[in-house]
């Protein structure tokens, strides 16, 4: 590849980025996740590990600390790096602008790159999911979020129900998500490996919530037990965030 073609996929990469993580990680983050990319940009690996916004062990006794130091740094490292990669060795004309962009691509194409971005987003979104330290009061939503959920499922307490019941029998790997359309109706929908509902791939939405249910992101600590993850995840599950993912137009 030459060094134009090379300099033109990582100023779209990074343009993407932008796109990906805006309202997703905060502003501040943001600005450091361009100041890393930035520095690394001569390299040529436009993708970055986010920073994780708590410590290891923060979501403990939920979810524990190796399970985090694997997950966050192993297969989310792994998604990055498989992702430059990708990134690096294609020839194929088009910008990252984001991950429907990305998904409107054959999948047999380029499944490195479906793959390895929906890992990079996906993650990305869950860590700034969870809440670290988490207190022994019930924890629930509020604001416009809870009054979403309460329209479409009566209360909270099905909503909990019919959720854990979507993500325990994904089979195989996946997602559950809490999603809302343009309306600001939310609905549950499940999504297999790391394919997402920004994707045009089956049903679509802008995602509120998510939940991991790749056995990596608790077998240590639970092992077959994916209902009893499930369970203790709601613990961890950071509504403000959520709210504020729901609130963005
Ligand atoms: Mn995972």
């Amino acid at each position: 590849m030459s060094d134009n073609r090379r300099d033109f996929l990582r100023k779209s990469a990074l343009l993407g980025l932008t796109g990906l993580a805006s309202g997703l990680i905060g502003k501040e983050s943001l600005d450091k996740i361009e100041h890393v990319s930035e520095s690394l940009s001569s390299e040529g690996n436009p993708f970055t590990l986010p920073k994780l916004p708590y410590a290891y062990n923060a979501l403990e006794p939920f979810i524990d600390k190796q399970t985090m130091e694997i997950h966050y740094g192993k297969h989310h490292q792994a998604y990055v790096d498989k992702l430059n990669a990708a990134v690096n060795s294609t020839n194929m004309d088009f910008s990252l602008s984001d991950t429907a962009k990305c998904a409107t691509i054959e999948p047999s194409s380029l499944p490195a790159i479906r793959n390895n971005l929906g890992g990079h987003y996906n993650h990305s979104l869950f860590w700034t999911l969870l809440k670290p330290n988490p207190t022994v009061s019930a924890n629930s939503p509020s604001g416009k979020i809870a009054e979403a959920i309460t329209k479409k499922f009566g209360s909270f307490d099905t909503f909990k129900k019919d959720f854990s019941d979507h993500a325990a029998k994904l089979f195989g790997s996946g997602w559950c998500w809490l999603v809302k359309d343009d309306a600001g109706n939310v609905r549950i929908l499940t999504t297999p490996n790391q394919d997402n509902p920004l994707m045009q791939l089956g049903e679509r939405g802008t995602p509120v919530l998510a939940l991991d249910v790749w056995e990596h992101a608790y077998y240590l600590k639970y092992q077959n037990k994916r209902a009893d993850y499930i369970s203790n995840w709601w613990n961890v599950v950071n509504w403000e965030k959520a709210e504020q993912l729901y609130t963005q137009k």
